[in-house]
């Protein structure tokens, strides 16, 4: 009998343990929440999109908020039924089990075409979305060939007046990136090249990602309505580098637009390359003598 009176005295301090580390818990969940910055809340609300800049976000975010809602509400009353099934139909004594249902047609029926609805519903509203955010305006005012290769980018901006129609670049380097320039207010046209495998073409802060395939020339248009610098990201998992293959945006005023792209004349870089001819290799991870980078 001993077993029962040793276990008696330890009782307590794993009760006093549970209930500090309850607390101590309690304690991080209100100093975590209470720390978030003015930032994170607006993003909260936001449904943890960052803030919109471009002219197609609405119709992403309005897309992406109708998902949350009647994802909720599917699973309210998913979640509903399933309760009250269980507490209504339950076994009520140990003699008895309760009626037991099968080849009940209205109700398979439901729910084959209640999923089937649902996915409809969703598609609609995607391909609506897609082609607002898709849709393409008459001239653009600018017009950018964005090369997406392994494991970089280059911005060709096309025939711009700034620097007498001639085609100017900015090509990246993985320890270098490459910078792109976008003028607020104005209409850009992205067509996206890549020479080698796909690429997608990620600003998060447009709401937009566009895949770079070889041998196709995808393009879309936009423009971008907050000025700030934003990362950019190849979205497309494309080799051994991929989640080095980063670029910036810069949204600015079309003052300081024109003079990054006579910065770019003066420095040389005329032409529309096709890809950076370093973009295989990275630096302080360069390929020994002969092998394949
Ligand atoms: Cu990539």
């Amino acid at each position: 009998m001993s077993p029962v009176v040793c276990a008696e005295p330890e009782r307590r301090p794993v009760g006093r343990m549970k209930l500090a580390r309850m607390t101590a818990i309690a304690a991080i969940a209100i100093a975590t929440l209470s720390g978030c910055s003015q930032a994170d809340k607006d993003q909260i609300q936001r449904l943890a999109l960052p803030e919109a800049a471009s002219d197609r976000s609405d119709y992403m975010f309005d897309l992406w908020v109708g998902t949350w809602i009647a994802v909720l509400v599917t699973f309210l009353l998913v979640f509903g039924l399933m309760m009250y099934a269980a507490v209504r139909y339950r076994r009520k004594s140990e003699d008895e089990i309760p009626p037991q249902l099968r080849y009940h047609l209205p109700l398979e029926a439901l729910y084959t075409f209640a999923p089937v609805i649902v996915v409809a519903v969703f598609f609609f509203h995607t391909v609506t979305a897609q082609n607002d955010i898709l849709r393409k305006v008459d001239n653009p005012d600018h017009t950018i060939t964005v090369v997406g290769s392994k494991w970089q980018w280059a911005f060709n901006y096309i025939g711009e007046t700034a620097v007498n129609n001639d085609d100017v670049f900015d090509a990246g380097q993985p320890d270098n990136l490459a910078d792109l320039y976008l003028p607020i207010g104005e209409s850009v046209r992205f067509d996206l090249k890549s020479p080698d495998v796909i690429h997608s073409f990620w600003i998060p802060e447009f709401y937009f990602k566009m895949d770079v395939i070889p041998g196709k020339v995808n393009s879309f248009d936009m423009t971008p309505t907050r000025e700030g610098t934003f990362t950019g990201r190849c979205a497309e998992l494309c080799g051994l580098y991929h989640s080095r293959m980063l670029f910036k945006v810069h949204v600015v005023t079309r003052a300081e637009y024109d003079a990054h792209l006579e910065k770019l004349k003066a420095e040389g870089n005329i032409g529309a390359p096709e890809g950076s001819d370093k973009a295989n290799t990275i630096a302080g991870l360069e390929p020994e003598n002969g092998e394949e980078g």
